[in-house]
């Protein structure tokens, strides 16, 4: 999708369940996000990026009664680990909030009591997982069974070893007690329901036009065609947000954990002690552009509730939604009980977290399932970050910082302005397309045309012949230190570490997080000192 360039941009990540650590599957949709969003800033776009913990729901309550410790105690622990790895990853939110914020409350109970006295709420008693040996009702993670349209294994509220359907309460067939593994019964009880049936005909509409990737709107539509059932809002659980009036019952997670998007940025724009209104610019008056970076699992939640209840209560669309494949370790699906994981912090404890950004973007494209192997990731590493990449700024750098010790002087040549061009408008493309790998792919041929040049006019030979030799060589140095300087830009999206380090090497003024794409073409100043050159990175190994 490309943005007018004049409207600001608000680009969210899916908010992670806080009840347990990061690992790397975590990883696929933040690492994109951050790096869309520095792109972008390059672009020239106005920005801001928002996530934040979610911290209510069975995923948490869970966690907390098999840890033996409360649900705030859970969450307190995990939103600062949360944190803490987003900052080693260099995955850099403009607000990261949490859903239980008083503010978070404050407007998912807004927006509730608006849908309600829109007439898109009413109450029905159905029949829901109850087990009588823990005496309590079973909502969603609480209960597993069998799924009634699959009949693969599901927990209460998804389908997530099968057909990966939403499942409502009480659909489950053959529920048992997740805590104590007895069969449960049905038990009827009042709750509240989201007349989500009756927002098809806009759904249509508006899934025609969202933007995003194909995979988020091709299964959205699938799903408005086929039907919609209405939605259950309310949950028996003490931990959440309090459905209006009702003491005994907090909303869905699903409910309060998008609407953080809009807390958030409440809460952000706050902050930044601009005038309390100014987030209704993004949420109310649709004067901005909204994109969601999600994973494929969650795309009927984002592509069919978020919309109809924004559009219920009275705001704005999102414009985007981008859609992740899942990732998977050797093939498998991610388990923690199989072994089956990789943890974000045991990695960063071996591996600087550039190599993990890019082997994130580069190893597969961005609806794709990314199938991560030890082999591939040092196979990235070494091949292309070292042999390609760290070959080129070693080389060149080393020759000119040895011969020169600055920039030379000479002209850029028209073959390496088209290709510095070539990869610019590839790149914007690529971005545009939500397709991170070509952005990186693209920049790392131009690396690779930067090696084959340096190869082909021999500057060392060169500069052994004489004047006129030397003066070629001159020229030839330059136009490399061209493409060096073209190649860190956008390649600082993906790797900031790394490019600021390059960046310095070539003696250039300011960091290269704030220069724009633009200034590829610009050629680097003659006569800069450059620096003592050092290696960028390290082969890896088993
Ligand atoms: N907390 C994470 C998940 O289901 C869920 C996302 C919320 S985004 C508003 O993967
Ligand atoms: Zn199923």
């Amino acid at each position: 999708m490309k943005i007018p360039v004049e409207m600001p941009v608000l680009v969210t990540s899916a908010l992670p369940y806080v009840n347990g650590e990061c690992h790397i599957g975590h990883l696929r949709t933040y690492v994109p996000a951050d790096i869309y969003v520095r792109i972008l800033r390059k672009m020239g776009y106005e920005v801001i990026f928002i996530s934040g913990s979610d911290t209510h729901g069975t995923p948490i309550v869970l966690s907390a009664e098999a840890q033996g410790i409360t649900p705030e105690a859970v969450v307190e622990r995990y939103h600062e680990h949360f944190k803490r790895v987003f900052k080693e990853l260099n995955v850099n939110f403009d607000y990261y909030g949490r859903t239980d914020s008083e503010n978070n409350h404050r407007r998912t109970e807004e927006i509730v009591k608006k849908l309600i006295e829109n007439g898109y709420v009413y109450k029905m008693r159905i029949k829901q997982a109850f087990c009588t040996s823990c005496e309590r009702f079973l909502p969603d993670r609480y209960v597993e069974g069998t799924c009634p349209f699959c009949g693969e294994i599901a927990r209460g509220d998804e389908c997530d070893q099968g057909c990966g359907k939403h499942l409502e309460p009480g659909e489950i067939r053959e529920p048992r007690c997740k805590i104590c593994g007895s069969t449960a019964e049905f038990r009827e009880q009042e709750h509240f329901f989201f007349n989500l049936s009756s927002f098809a005909e806009f759904l249509t509409s508006y899934l025609d036009t969202m933007g995003g990737t194909l995979n988020a709107r091709n299964y959205a539509m699938e799903w408005v065609k086929k039907e919609l059932r209405d939605w259950c809002i309310t949950r028996n659980l003490e931990w959440g947000v309090k459905f209006p009036g009702r003491d005994d019952l907090v909303v869905y997670v699903w409910v309060d954990a998008p609407i953080g998007y809009i807390s958030f940025t409440e809460e952000f724009i706050k902050g930044e002690g601009e005038d309390e209104t100014e987030w209704g610019k993004y949420w109310k008056e649709d004067k901005t552009t909204i994109v969601h970076f999600i994973g494929t699992d969650i795309i009927y939640h984002h592509c069919i509730f978020w919309p109809a209840m924004l559009k219920g209560a009275g705001y704005s669309l999102p414009d985007a939604v981008v859609a992740s494949g899942m990732v998977k370790i050797d093939g498998k699906t991610f388990s923690k009980s199989r072994g089956n994981v990789v943890w974000t912090t045991e990695f960063l404890e071996r591996f600087h977290p550039d190599t993990l950004r890019y082997y994130l973007v580069s190893h597969s494209s961005h609806t794709k399932e990314l199938d991560f192997s030890w082999d591939s990731f040092f196979m990235r590493v070494n091949n292309e970050l070292v042999g390609i990449l760290g070959n080129l700024v070693h080389r060149v750098l080393s020759f000119a910082y040895k011969n020169f010790g600055v920039v030379p002087d000479g002209d850029i040549e028209e073959e390496v302005f088209a290709e510095i061009e070539k990869t610019r408008e590839e790149g914007i493309r690529a971005v545009e397309d939500y397709e991170f790998k070509k952005f990186v792919d693209a920049v790392m041929m131009l690396a690779d045309f930067g090696n084959s040049f340096f190869q082909r006019e021999e500057p060392w030979r060169l500069i052994k012949k004489g004047v006129q030799g030397r003066e070629r060589c001159r020229e030839i140095v330059k136009n490399v230190l061209q493409i060096l300087k073209a190649v860190c830009i956008p390649l600082d999206a993906v790797m900031p570490d790394k490019m600021e380090e390059v960046w310095e090497q070539l003696g250039m003024e300011g960091d290269v997080h704030s220069v724009k794409l633009d200034e590829m073409m610009v050629p680097i100043k003659s006569g800069q000192a450059l620096k003592k050159p050092s290696k960028l990175f390290e082969r890896v190994e088993v």
